[in-house]
């Protein structure tokens, strides 16, 4: 549908007219800021700059249209948005330019994110929740390109939870579902498969989100012909259009300079999204991008005479003043005062912004200073010391390392001498370490009560003596559990719902709970987690299903980039305590791994790692993080359903501690190390090894990240002197990452007999079937001859060689 040009009748015209001159002059404020910011960083002030010139007016109709309690996620260009609903004041805008560390004056990111990355606050100090329905949200933008995407859907999806289930507690977070969630994104980020996905979702799963698309008709350099078929976005959307019979998507288009018509569309787009939870594109065309894609170049090297000359006439500031101008709305002396009080304003709030960025580094400067001159003059190395001193001196606007630089280099001149003054810049220095690298550290992982480690452990109790069960109804039987004491937590993924997940831990869920609380999803694993993150924002309890653990390659982009930043780019102000559940370990076949744990570990610092043996354990994790507020990933063993295990008759309470490793069989020989399936093949190769005088000492790992918190594995080293990492990744995969932990980390090294060692898959993925498992990865005559040989290394006699 084209949104042509109508003025809104529901209000007076000097009301109106009102409302387009405080518009203009935020229109005016963002791009002077734009205009200003691109100078700080030509003048070295700021180091990158990305901003919303030429995207300034549909930002203000968006603005107008959002509504307390709705949530944002969108992308660097909507720092007019966040102007207008004032989450954004032009001081914030320059602290963010120049990365201050202080949170109180960047209130963005103190200083992690660059600038044009907004966010707002969604947690109290204690991490406890705000009540979000009484603030307009911004979840925290992330770079990546369509990176918003999936968060969207989950954001939007909340709102139809909260709806439709009418018992929840929803107060902090929705008023009977009419919170809608507002997309941004470039036209060329519309060619990422983020984008199709969320859109498809969306309009499967019919909620209330709202996608604006800025069309400036570029992607960086690139034009609109290599990014999209028939150059036209909203073109090629339009087969999700709704109709009389079909449920699909409601698709705007508007022109990005017109006022009326984008107020228009904006308002249209609102009331269908919050009445009818249906998705909403609007397509904002006619967009320009007057200072370039971002400070790292300039546009007339890709734009020819006639686009540039068309983008100067088409600014949509430009036409709007045009517009306000021919309606007489104001006069142009009106406008020139308006604009110039603006220009001052801005002026000096960069100017306050400098001033407070530097002051902190001054101060410390001058303390600095003062001591390094006290040391140099004592110092036999004086003409050294002066000279760090002076250089220092000589920079007027220092930065932090600038500081660090100098206390660190001058204290390799003092080494060995022990006067006072030495030991006071010693001092000076890692009171100036401890308050500075948390600035840049803090918040990987939760800093309240809530965080993992604060969860007490409860052991599994078996009061109704032993009932031997399949491992997967010890799992289903606790979600049965969990469900009953959590009314907002909910699971979702391919299969979870009407058959109860693949291996069945959830059978029978769907029929007790509903179809929105136990929930078939299509196969699409990026908006799987994207749905998690989104709810979490919104105080669901997510659990996220994944089906099987080599496909959560789909989906790593969001794990990594969104997921497992949030709580550390935002400095603590929001979290997604989202559980992603998943089964793998000692599949068969090249896509059937599910062993690639090193690549996770990596990637994922900022989510909990659980690699549980059996359902037991993994049901005590579940347990355990849905106390916590931090996002977690498990890892159950898919070759562990159908077997065995004692059922708890404390499901749904007892706890399995997070990163605590555990013993699970004594020895005094050699300490094994491993984890999840492989644990029963090591412990049948434990078993063989005793028969030839060999006792082996295992400990089950568990928890990857965090791994063994207490340092035990160490004290099992310290007892057997020796030790081997056992695991089904690829050779200096996660054996390599737990080696670290135990021998650099836990200082096993000085304990060793023999040298430390790994048994790991081999390199490539695990060929099909049972002799394609055998000599894939390692089996428990592999683990066998491996002890064999460490103790045949070390004593010939009574080893002797096997081969
Ligand atoms: C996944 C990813 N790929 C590439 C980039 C580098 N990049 C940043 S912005 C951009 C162009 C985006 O263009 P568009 O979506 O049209 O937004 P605009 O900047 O024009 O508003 C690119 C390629 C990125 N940030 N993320
Ligand atoms: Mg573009």
């Amino acid at each position: 549908m084209d949104v042509s040009s109508k003025t809104s009748n529901d209000i007076s015209f000097e009301d109106f007219k009102e409302q387009i001159i405080s518009d203009y002059k935020i229109a005016f404020l963002s791009r002077t800021c734009s205009l200003l910011g691109r100078k700080e960083v030509l003048t070295g002030k700021a180091k990158f700059g990305i901003f919303g010139d030429g995207k300034e007016l549909p930002q203000l109709a968006m603005a107008k249209s959002f509504k307390n309690g709705d949530f944002r996620s969108g992308y660097y260009r909507d720092q007019t948005f966040m102007m207008a609903t004032g989450l954004l004041k032009p001081k914030d805008f320059f602290h963010g330019l120049y990365a201050t560390t202080n949170i109180e004056k960047e209130p963005m990111s103190a200083g992690r994110q660059m600038g044009g990355h907004f966010v707002t606050y969604s947690l109290n100090e204690d991490g406890s929740w705000k009540d979000l329905t009484k603030q307009k949200n911004s979840s925290s933008d992330i770079s990546c390109t369509a990176g918003q995407m999936p968060r969207l859907l989950g954001l939007a999806q909340a709102s139809k939870v909260y709806r439709e289930l009418r018992d929840l507690d929803s107060s902090k977070f929705s008023n009977n579902g009419n919170e809608v969630a507002w997309g941004t994104i470039g036209n060329a980020s519309t060619s990422e498969g983020m984008f199709w996905e969320t859109i498809n979702a969306a309009g499967v799963l019919q909620v209330p989100l709202i996608l604006s698309i800025w069309d400036d008709e570029y992607g960086i350099s690139v034009p609109a012909k290599y990014h999209t078929t028939k150059e036209d976005i909203s073109k090629i959307l339009s087969g999700f259009q709704r109709d009389d019979k079909n449920k699909g998507v409601e698709i705007l288009k508007v022109k990005g300079w017109d006022y009326t018509a984008l107020m228009h569309a904006y308002e249209n787009a609102a009331d269908i999204a919050r009445q009818e939870h249906v998705p909403v594109i609007i397509h904002v065309t006619e967009l320009t991008q007057p200072q370039g894609h971002s400070t790292s170049g300039s546009h007339e090297r890709y734009k020819d005479d006639k686009r540039l000359a068309w983008e100067r006439d088409n600014d949509c500031n430009k036409r709007f003043k045009e517009w306000i101008l021919e309606s007489g709305i104001a006069t142009a002396k009106e406008l020139e005062l308006i604009e110039k009080d603006i220009k001052k304003t801005v002026r000096e709030a960069k100017k306050q912004a400098w001033t407070e960025y530097l002051e902190e580094h001054l101060n410390l400067k001058k303390d600095l200073v003062r001591i390094l001159n006290s040391a140099a003059n004592k110092s036999s190395n004086k003409n050294f010391l002066n000279k760090i001193k002076n250089d220092l001196i000589a920079i007027e606007e220092p930065l932090k390392k600038d500081l660090a630089i100098a206390a660190r280099k001058s204290l390799r001149y003092l080494l060995g001498e022990k006067s006072a003054e030495r030991q006071t810049l010693v001092n000076w220095l890692s009171n100036f370490e401890k308050e500075t690298q948390p600035k840049f550290s803090s918040h990987l992982y939760s800093e309240n009560q809530n965080n993992v480690r604060n969860i007490k452990a409860i052991a599994p109790e078996y009061k109704n003596g032993t009932e031997k069960v399949d491992g997967r109804v010890v799992l289903r039987d606790n979600f049965d559990k969990l469900f009953e004491k959590y009314p907002n937590a909910l699971v979702f993924g391919e299969d979870t719902g009407a058959i109860g997940d693949v291996n069945q831990g959830l059978e029978g869920l769907q029929e007790k709970y509903g179809k929105i609380r136990i929930a078939d999803t299509g196969i699409r694993e990026t908006t799987i987690i994207g749905q998690g993150i989104g709810m979490a924002l919104r105080g669901l309890r997510p659990i996220a299903e994944i089906q099987y653990l080599d496909y959560i390659f789909y989906a790593i982009a969001t794990m990594t980039d969104d997921l497992a930043t949030l709580l550390y780019r935002t400095y603590g102000k929001q979290k997604a305590p989202l559980i992603i559940r998943t089964r793998g370990h000692r599949l068969e076949g090249i896509w059937h791994s599910g062993s690639e744990m090193g690549g996770l570990i990596h990637l994922l610092r900022g989510i909990h790692i659980l690699a549980p043996r059996n359902m037991t354990q993994a049901a005590g994790f579940y347990n355990t993080l849905m106390k916590s507020d931090e996002p977690a990933l498990i890892i159950e063993s898919l070759n562990g359903y159908r077997l065995k295990e004692n059922k708890p008759s404390n499901l749904g309470e007892f706890c399995t501690p997070i990163g605590v490793v555990e013993t699970i069989k004594k020895g005094s020989d050699i300490t094994l190390v491993s984890y999840g399936s492989t644990l029963r093949i090591v412990e049948q190769a434990a078993k063989d090894l005793l028969e030839v005088g060999i006792d082996a000492e295992i400990i089950d790992a568990q928890t990857l990240l965090p791994f063994d918190i207490a340092h035990d594995t160490v004290k099992s080293v310290q007892k057997t002197n020796r030790l081997l990492v056992i695991d089904e990744d690829v050779p200096g995969g996660c054996s390599a990452y737990l080696l670290n932990e135990i021998i650099e980390k836990q200082g096993a090294y000085q304990y060793l007999d023999s040298a430390p060692q790994t048994l790991t898959a081999k390199a490539h993925r695990p060929a099909y079937g049972s002799d394609g498992d055998y000599f894939s990865k390692p089996n428990a005559e592999d683990i066998f001859e491996k002890v064999y040989e460490i103790m045949n290394e070390a004593n010939p006699e009574e080893f002797p060689s096997l081969k």
